[in-house]
């Protein structure tokens, strides 16, 4: 049994629960239980803020967890970090009051700076030659400025709308983050087979988010000029249709630019074309 801790509620809830239910790891998700079971695989979960994630897993108190790369960052917890998982994306910057004539990072020399992220802080700072004072603020930090209690905020900035909302402006970005799959370093012997297992299933339904499966038919002689358009996994596959002179072909394309590439097979006479949501991929 291998016992994996997630955010219990929040950001990052929902989509580490999908990755695991994607993975066919049914467990139940009934957010107030502390710890959950999965019906038909080796795993229990563990439900916990994200800022108890990454000692949790440090102790051996759980084998493996997802968190964001912004809470390892700040504890400094000694974990393996295993994966990126491509979701949660976010950085942390310094923000300022949007009427400050901002002139570089000495605008903060002797300035206060509220943020919940004071270890990260500390670090780019002192590496920067900068000596501010950091008020450590849990929640709320971006009012700070207006309510007097600091020059400056440094906080998880996304879309940056709560920046524009409290009147400040992003100057700095000092770190990227997203939710990573961390585990533990001394992880017994009697898991490393189940760990192995949840990668290579985590690892599949990552390499299919993004992707589609694209099935057309086309005039043969457009085959060459179509495999072109089609920069697949491997080459495509190409079969004869009963029908002379036309061939089936098929392929996975990447989300991104999937419709530049089937107008640009209907240009050349492609018809006929389905496009397939791709479950997993097993490379
Ligand atoms: O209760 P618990 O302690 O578990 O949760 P929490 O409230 O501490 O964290 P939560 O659920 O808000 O976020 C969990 C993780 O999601 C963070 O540690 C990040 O890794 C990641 N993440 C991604 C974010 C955001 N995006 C985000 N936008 N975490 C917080 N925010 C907040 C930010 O603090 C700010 O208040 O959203 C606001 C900014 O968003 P924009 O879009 O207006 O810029
Ligand atoms: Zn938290």
């Amino acid at each position: 049994m291998l016992r994996f801790a997630i955010q219990s509620k929040g950001r990052l809830n929902e989509e580490s629960l999908k990755l695991l239910k994607d993975s066919g790891i049914n467990v139940d998700d009934s957010r107030r239980k502390f710890l959950g079971q999965a019906s038909d695989y080796p795993i229990e979960l563990l439900y916990l803020r994200d800022d108890d994630i990454p000692e949790v897993v440090a102790d051996g108190s759980a084998d493996m967890g997802i968190v964001g790369f912004n809470e390892i960052a700040e504890s400094m917890a000694d974990v393996e970090i295993v994966r990126k998982l491509g979701f949660g994306k976010c950085r942390i910057s310094l923000a300022v009051p949007k009427s400050v004539d901002y002139n570089g990072l000495e605008w903060f020399d002797g300035k206060s700076i509220a943020t919940s992220y004071p270890s990260i802080l500390e670090d780019f700072l002192s590496k920067n030659g900068i000596s501010a004072r950091i008020r450590k603020i849990m929640g709320s930090v971006e009012i700070a400025p207006a309510a007097g209690i600091a020059d400056a905020i440094f906080d998880i900035v996304s879309s940056g709308g709560t920046l524009v909302s409290n009147g400040l402006k992003e100057v700095e970005k000092v770190l990227d983050s997203e939710a990573v799959l961390i585990c533990r370093k001394d992880l017994p012997k009697d898991r490393l087979e189940i760990r192995e297992s949840l990668l290579f299933r985590f690892d599949a339904v990552q390499e299919s988010r993004g992707k589609k499966y694209v099935l057309m038919n086309i005039p043969t002689d457009k085959v060459s000029e179509a495999m072109f358009l089609l920069p697949s996994m491997r080459s495509p596959t190409v079969m004869p249709l009963a029908l002379e002179g036309w061939s089936s072909l098929h392929s996975v394309v990447d989300d991104s630019s999937l419709w530049q590439t089937v107008e640009a097979l209907k240009r050349i006479g492609a018809e006929g074309i389905l496009i397939l949501n791709v479950d997993k991929v097993i490379d």
